[in-house]
């Protein structure tokens, strides 16, 4: 199911890049108002730039293999660390630090999970019990919040 659908991918990535964007953008609903700009600012006006797609960057090789409780942040529509490294068994633990709320979706990989969206202060846990990779995002914030978790045995 997996194995020859890269274009697609894109295709649904740059589908999901361009909702998002628009109704971030352009909608002036709740809150919100002007903690966004920080990543990457306004481009130039169409706001169609295949370099915001999501894109789950890797730990770099000689990154330092976490355990026990491992903390993640989400500030500034944005996730810090990104692309941890951890061992198996370790607990993963997100904290909203923004006034808007977030989500942890997972994406693809080893584990599976879905958490509702969280508002400022609040935490999503899980486990992670098996080596491999694991994609998730915010799926409000895909092109800013996108992350990768390396589980090593
Ligand atoms: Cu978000």
């Amino acid at each position: 199911m997996k194995r020859h659908l890269p274009a697609v991918m894109i295709a649904c990535s740059a589908l999901l890049l361009a909702t998002g964007c628009g109704s971030s953008g352009s909608s002036s609903s709740t809150g919100s108002s002007s903690t966004k700009a920080t990543t990457s600012s306004t481009p130039t006006s169409g706001g169609l730039k295949p370099t915001t797609t999501p894109k789950y960057a890797s730990p770099p090789p000689s990154a330092p293999v976490q355990n026990g409780v491992v903390q993640i942040a989400y500030r500034n529509i944005a996730i810090d660390p990104d692309t941890p490294k951890v061992k198996v068994g370790s607990t993963i633990k997100w904290t909203n630090y923004d006034a808007v709320e977030h989500n942890v979706t997972s994406e693809g990989g080893v584990a599976k999970f879905a958490s509702k969206n969280f508002g400022e202060g609040g935490t999503y846990e899980i486990k992670v019990n098996k080596p491999g990779i694991i994609h998730y995002e915010c799926t409000i914030h895909p092109t800013s919040m996108n992350g990768t978790i390396e589980v090593v045995k």
